[in-house]
């Protein structure tokens, strides 16, 4: 088995047009003769696309006319960007950006009241003092990897959408019905959310989240530089009401993770097994190891009371030495990262990374471990060598799987019966294919791959790096994703696109399963305290256009009808803590207003029948406009109106 030093990493991760372009332009037509696309490539395509891969489809398939709409939703995760992207495929045309953890301008996502009670509220107090301590009411970023949507019975169910933040240890949900935020909750005990997934079945009654950063069990400061105390949480969140059903404490740290078919077990993988706190000691051992957690005996465990009660949440002892049959650990190669089961229920891939190979785990034999005392890796059913770098798997829903390879910038495909036919000794060779990607890839997509709908129609490379293959930005470069035609045994390239930081990962859920609303329902939950606000100050939050005078707090009730504010000034005094509050009337699809408060860094976005809120101070005398920043309308400039501030007498 090769195994790779960190050195070799770096070194691949240089520039490859030059290679591609002299070596690799034969490749390219021929593989464009094979799918019937000679018209189309001639030399152009090999110039102009460095090669290897093919320009186009000849077909048409893969391509969507202007006006035409796309047959898959993709919902992408925007890493460090922290929001959540809504794409459509075939076309990669960018449909949305839904902000989740960032701070959105244009929407006023941590700027209105209704935002800023979804980014608070489900921060533990530890947070929330720190925070206040900075000046801040709710963190800054986020780190969003993973989006994914709810199941029934192992298909995506249309109801939410699910997703981690790293960068503060948070999860929240977004609402399928109007593509919005509607809870983030921080996760005690564990640093660092990382790997998330839904229970597949019988639904997702929980939302899986590994923590991948290793602390202290009690992080108080009187334990710091001693690793042999820190410990990784695993956790499970009840999904309906976003609440913590339960944690388990194990040993090594956790990266990615997945469920069953089944409803029995759920998996992480681990790189550090070795508690390493230095990247020689992370890498210091060969293997490492996949968790696997029995859900019913931890379910168990927590109504029999073997559990210690941590920051409000019922933790159960999974750690080495401590198993009981709550988890078990099976010995994988080598810093193993992606976890992703196959849709025939039965394989469970897990990507070997500084190993060449995937290790493949049949479900059907963990009983045995838990109940049998069978040897952990005779679990471990196939481990065929792919290629450098191996990350991230997904499924066509016919046997076969994909596999990135992040050092080889390639995507393997591959046959996981054949894996494990060879792995028995029988001299067959489970790679089918290998297609190059542009450059370094992370997580791939096929549609609806992580379900029992999956199937072999497209297949989404995202990629870590552009390199040369965009017009030049300056030093930080977009990261590229690429589109594929499935075409029998064939990857024929149809999109090839840049993206900003970073197509981390995606779902592609057909358009079928997803029905968002038009236009805001009255009496949507989103805006229930300004509802309670309005009743308490006698206004009809509907139709108003009233001032409030509560002590030195203002309420100001508009509303937005094209191309008007019901009021078109209001008058406050010098440090009023005002507080707007605008329901849009116009039912018409797509008119949406907003609110922004010149020099007051206030804005919000008000689509058809929302209300929206944002409290702000008036600390100087003067007059300042308000104005409607979404256009709506011929006279959209001329939407706006003034506030005047008084001075306060002296
Ligand atoms: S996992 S590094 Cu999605 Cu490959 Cu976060
Ligand atoms: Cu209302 Cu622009
Ligand atoms: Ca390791």
């Amino acid at each position: 088995m090769r195994c790779l030093t960190i050195r070799g990493m770096a070194a691949s991760a240089g520039s490859r047009r030059g290679l591609l372009g002299a070596t690799a332009g034969g490749a390219a037509l021929g593989t464009l003769g094979a799918t019937g696309g000679a018209v189309i490539a001639g030399a152009a395509g090999g110039a102009l696309f460095g090669a290897a891969t093919p320009a186009r489809a000849a077909t048409g398939a893969g391509q969507v006319a202007p006006g035409e709409l796309d047959e898959y939703y993709g919902f992408w995760s925007s890493g460090q960007t922290g929001e959540m992207r809504i794409l459509g495929v075939p076309s990669m045309r960018e449909l949305m950006r839904v902000p989740v953890f960032n701070i959105c301008s244009a929407t006023g996502w941590g700027i209105t009241n209704e935002s800023k009670k979804i980014l608070t509220e489900g921060l533990t107090q530890k947070t929330k003092d720190y925070l206040a301590a900075n000046g801040l009411e709710f963190p800054r970023n986020g780190d969003l990897h993973h989006v994914h949507m709810s199941f029934t019975e192992g298909k995506y169910d249309g109801r939410f959408l699910f997703m981690n933040d790293k960068a503060n240890t948070r999860v929240a949900r977004v609402r399928c019905d109007v593509m919005k935020c509607d809870k983030i909750i921080e996760i005690p005990n564990a640093k660092g959310i990382h790997g998330l997934r839904p229970q597949k079945w019988p639904r997702t009654n929980y939302v899986f989240a590994n923590g991948e950063d290793e602390v202290p069990m009690v992080n108080d400061g009187k334990i710091l530089d001693d690793p042999s105390k820190y410990v990784n949480f695993y956790t499970a969140i009840n999904a309906d009401d976003m609440t913590i059903a339960w944690q388990v404490i194990v040993s090594g740290n956790l990266d990615n993770t997945d469920a069953d078919y089944d409803g029995k077990y759920a998996f992480s993988t681990s790189y550090n097994s070795e508690m390493g706190m230095t990247l020689a000691d992370m890498t210091a051992s060969d293997m490492d190891h996949v968790v696997v957690y029995n859900l019913a005996e931890i379910e168990k465990g927590i109504a029999e009371g073997d559990y210690q009660e941590m920051n409000g949440v019922k933790v159960i002892d999974g750690r080495k030495g401590s198993e009981k049959n709550y988890v078990r650990y099976i010995p994988i190669p080598n810093n193993p990262h992606g976890c992703n089961m196959a849709p025939d229920k039965i394989h469970l891939c897990i990507g070997g990374k500084l190993s060449p190979t995937v290790s493949v785990i049949d479900v059907r034999k963990l009983d045995a471990l838990f109940y049998e005392g069978a040897e952990p890796r005779s679990v471990v059913v196939a481990e065929p060598e792919l290629g450098l770098g191996p990350l991230h798997t997904c499924f066509d829903g016919q046997g076969n799987a994909f596999t990135t390879l992040f050092l080889d910038s390639q995507v393997v495909k591959w046959n996981i019966d054949k894996a494990v036919r060879a792995f028995a000794g029988e001299a067959v060779d489970p790679i089918i294919t290998k297609a190059d990607v542009h450059y370094q890839p992370g997580h791939n997509s096929t549609t609806e791959g992580e379900t029992l709908d999956a199937s072999p129609t497209y297949y989404l490379s995202m990629n870590k790096f552009s390199k040369d293959r965009f017009l030049n930005v300056g030093p930080l470069k977009p990261e590229n994703e690429q589109l594929f035609v499935i075409d029998g045994d064939a990857l024929t390239l149809v999109h090839d696109g840049p993206t900003f930081a970073e197509p981390h990962d995606s779902i592609l859920v057909h358009r079928t399963k997803v029905n968002p609303l038009h236009v805001w329902k009255r009496d949507d939950p989103m805006w229930e305290a300004a509802r309670q606000q309005a009743a308490a100050d006698g206004v009809d939050i509907d139709w108003g256009a009233d001032v409030i005078r509560d002590g030195n707090k203002v309420r100001v009730y508009m509303t937005s009808q094209a191309p008007t504010f019901s009021l078109e000034s209001f008058t406050v005094k010098e440090g009023d803590e005002v507080t707007v509050y605008v329901t849009n009337q116009d039912d018409i699809e797509d008119l949406t207003h907003g609110f922004t408060m010149g020099n007051h860094g206030v804005a919000m976005e008000v689509a058809p029948q929302a209300t929206a809120s944002v409290t702000f101070t008036a600390a100087q005398p003067g007059v300042y406009w308000y104005y409607c920043q979404w256009f709506c309308h011929a006279l959209h400039m001329e939407m706006r109106g003034r506030m005047f501030v008084e001075p306060r007498a002296a």
